[in-house]
């Protein structure tokens, strides 16, 4: 079944009033950014306009046309209908007047509001968690992507099972109840609750098996890719490597880990790991069950930051994964950031990109364009080249100081009455462990 969607967007707090004026649907304007950044939410400066492109890019990849659309301010949230009452009834009269028989929220909705705005507009009504749900449950693969994608959807789908929402959902199928390769998701809770059991089982034994895999290879360095969605870091594996794993100009191409190992200069091999891209307000369901996959993230030795020097947001973009990379626990992993798809910006662009991102290597990843600099950071801190930083560590921290001692190379230590200074070499995995207690260095690495 044909799926017409309505999609509301909403306008992300940080922008004043006159700068929307005018954003009405279909018009593309795009106000220019505050001075300051909000740093817990990057993308609150994104404008109402590209937080509806992303969202049309989402519910196409997903299967849906989108047939109209709503940007809305918000003050404050309703426990009802997460909107005012009044602009739930615009969104149910715009349905009405359509053949819209989906309406997409960019937000999350608790289980009774989505079931009070179901039965406003008469119409089945999703969020953006379970838009990308179902994008993933789409493009699952191997059999652990699936496990986990069905895991995450289940989760999400148990506290919704009550009440007419469900039921609407029900008889309406489609997007929000596919499973992975096209299945039908179970929607009787008793049999929900014993499938939970018994995927969480098996993503376990595919978790001792993945660390059975990574302890094979646990000589050689890994290198993560992470970046935005759409990014180019399956391209860049591909070139690197020569591997071939599909890419394509749409969002979540790739859902499942791939590992290939690359020749880097001076006898340095790696392994490079591609997998899941992120984006904004990636789901916790899909976090919390993509553990699995994006352990190797928090695993790895160094993480390989691509970002889309040619996307608008690429500030934003970069913002937003460093964001889930701390969420994932790999904030003191060293990470290489670079610029890629430079083959699409102009000269002066470009001039630009080296003052907003110094000392950052820009590639095309596409071409195989300028890789020499990125191969040269890589073999460098694979090397381990060490450099002298001077710390202030607090007594207390006892790990830190022993730390130090067995990775590093301790020149110089003094005690006073609270901290002990301290001189040390330190490779960059030790340096990133020990950054917050750094307090001067010799040479800086570009990272
Ligand atoms: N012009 C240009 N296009 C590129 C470059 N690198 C990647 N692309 C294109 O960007 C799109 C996304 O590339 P992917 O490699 O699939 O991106 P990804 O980061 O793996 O995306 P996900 O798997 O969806 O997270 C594809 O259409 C690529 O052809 C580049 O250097 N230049
Ligand atoms: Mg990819």
């Amino acid at each position: 079944m044909k799926e017409y969607a309505i999609l509301v967007s909403f306008i992300p707090a940080g922008f004043s009033r006159e700068e929307h004026a005018g954003a009405r649907p279909g018009t593309s304007l795009i106000p220019a950014l505050p001075q300051k950044m909000p740093e817990s939410k990057p993308f609150a400066l994104w404008s109402s306009e590209e937080c509806l492109r992303e969202l049309e890019q989402l519910a196409k990849t997903a299967g849906a046309q989108s047939i109209g659309n709503l940007s809305i301010r918000q003050k404050r949230t309703s426990p009802h209908f997460y909107v005012g009452r009044g602009k739930a009834e615009e969104i149910a009269a715009l349905a009405s007047g359509s053949e819209a028989n989906l309406i997409i929220f960019d937000c999350d909705l608790s289980p009774a509001q989505q079931r009070n705005l179901e039965e406003i507009c008469g119409t089945k009504v999703i969020d953006r968690t379970q838009l990308i749900l179902d994008i993933f449950a789409k493009r699952a693969r191997t059999s652990e992507g699936k496990l986990q994608v069905e895991l995450a959807q289940l989760m999400y789908l148990l506290p919704r099972l009550t009440g007419k929402g469900i039921e609407l959902s029900r008889l309406a199928g489609g997007i929000g109840i596919r499973g992975p390769g096209e299945r039908k998701l179970e929607v009787d809770r008793r049999k929900i609750r014993r499938r939970i059991t018994k995927l969480k089982e098996e993503i376990k034994e595919v978790r001792k098996h993945r660390a059975v895999q990574r302890k094979g290879r646990q000589r050689i360095a890994s290198i993560a890719l992470v970046g935005y969605t759409n990014s180019g870091k399956s391209t860049l594996l591909n070139s690197l490597t020569g591997a071939k794993i599909a890419v394509g100009d749409k969002l979540f191409s790739t859902l499942d880990p791939t590992a290939r190992k690359v020749k880097l200069s001076g006898n340095t091999s790696a392994v490079i790991i591609d997998t899941v891209g992120f984006i904004r307000e990636l789901p916790h369901h899909l976090i919390a069950a993509f553990k699995a996959t994006l352990e190797e993230v928090s695993l790895a030795d160094i993480l390989l930051h691509i970002i889309d020097a040619n996307h608008p947001r690429r500030r934003e973009h970069r913002d937003v994964v460093l964001k889930v990379v701390r969420e994932l626990g790999a904030e003191k992993t060293p990470v290489i950031t670079v610029l890629n798809k430079i083959d699409k910006l102009a000269q002066e662009e470009k001039e630009r990109l080296s003052v907003e991102f110094p000392g950052c290597a820009a590639i095309s990843a596409l071409h195989g364009e300028d890789f020499e600099d990125l191969i040269a950071l890589l073999s460098k801190h694979l090397r381990g080249e060490r450099e002298k930083v001077k710390l202030r560590i607090p007594q207390g921290k006892a790990d830190i100081i022993a730390l130090l001692h067995s990775k590093g190379h301790v020149l110089n230590e003094k005690y006073t009455s609270r901290e002990v200074i301290m001189d040390v070499e330190v490779n960059g995995k030790l340096r990133a462990a020990v950054k917050e207690f750094i307090h001067g260095t010799g040479a800086m690495r570009p990272l």
